[in-house]
């Protein structure tokens, strides 16, 4: 049987299943990234797992180069899916890509966890700092004061700092990087893909539709990538770079530590998978 009978007929961003995203959204250039990443890093997609939440992000899974193996979990509920998939075989490449929202909202709790244990899951957030599929209200990573249609008045949370909070945690890779860089993005998905433990990716993606304030602009203006000088294996100055935030943003690979992946420590599974590889 061939691939294509296999897994269906060209569901690819520039094939006939056509992506259900605005035109000129974001997650055009972070469905593209992770098609030339899954290449870069010479992964076998039959042992790649796509997994994601609900949301408009969350429907990346969909539209990447077959053949290639998915799970939409529920809102929120991403990382235990991805955790449960990693766990029963562990030899398979677990990659969560979903947003904001779904990854630091709802799924905050879970993602906390995951960081801590070091489970070895890429999770690629698609961060527009706004609720998309549920037409534009604030998420955690809103800016303070950002006028939508349920905040009227302006967002009166400070937001959350995602970069910061993985690199307090000990995480084992935290990076940044925007749909804007074209180049910038699928490399730091390269570099997310060859750490062994848990890798956070915050990729800035605008909402064109929604979010008029953080526009493909706004970060372009922002974005600095880091210098060659930057060492990622300097915590406290990988926590200093992750708290700037406004005239200058900075992107690249934050933080990188060398940990043990949480399933490397597991001796359950020392003897190999405990599904079928
Ligand atoms: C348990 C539950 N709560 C809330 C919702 C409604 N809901 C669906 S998607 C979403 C937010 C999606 O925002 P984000 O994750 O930032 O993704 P985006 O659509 O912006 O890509 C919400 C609140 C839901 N489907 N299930
Ligand atoms: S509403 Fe925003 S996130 Fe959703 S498809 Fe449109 S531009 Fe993209």
């Amino acid at each position: 049987m061939s691939d294509t009978q296999m897994w269906g007929a060209g569901l690819r961003s520039d094939g006939p299943v056509k992506p259900a995203w605005c035109p000129g959204c974001g997650n055009y250039a972070i469905v593209k990234a992770v098609d030339r990443a899954l290449d870069e890093a010479g992964l076998d997609r039959r042992r790649v797992v796509l997994v994601s939440g609900i949301g408009q992000a969350a429907k990346l899974p969909h539209y990447v180069s077959r053949p290639v193996n998915f799970f939409n979990g529920l809102h929120g509920r991403a990382v235990p899916a991805a955790t449960g998939i990693k766990l029963a075989n562990h030899t398979l490449e677990v990659i969560i890509t979903s947003g904001d929202g779904d990854m630091y909202g709802e799924g905050g709790n879970h993602l906390l966890h995951a960081i801590r244990r070091n489970i070895g899951l890429k999770c690629f957030v698609h961060n527009n700092q706004i609720y998309g599929l549920t037409k534009g209200q604030a998420s955690p990573t809103s800016d303070a004061g950002t006028h939508t249609k349920l905040q009227a008045y302006g967002v009166a949370a400070q937001p959350l700092n995602p970069l910061a909070l993985a690199i307090a945690e000990g995480a084992s890779f935290v990076a940044r990087s925007f749909t804007g860089l074209p180049d910038h993005l699928p490399q730091t998905m390269v570099a997310a893909l060859q750490q062994p433990g848990f890798a956070l990716l915050d990729i800035l993606q605008p909402c064109i539709t929604f979010n008029k304030l953080n526009t493909f602009k706004w970060y372009q203006d922002r974005v600095r990538p880091l210098g060659d000088d930057y060492d990622p294996t300097d915590r406290l100055r990988a926590l200093e770079t992750a708290l700037v935030w406004g005239d200058e943003i900075p992107v690249g690979v934050l933080y990188r530590a060398d940990r043990p992946s949480y399933e490397s420590k597991l001796p359950v599974l020392a003897s190999g998978p405990l599904a079928a590889p």
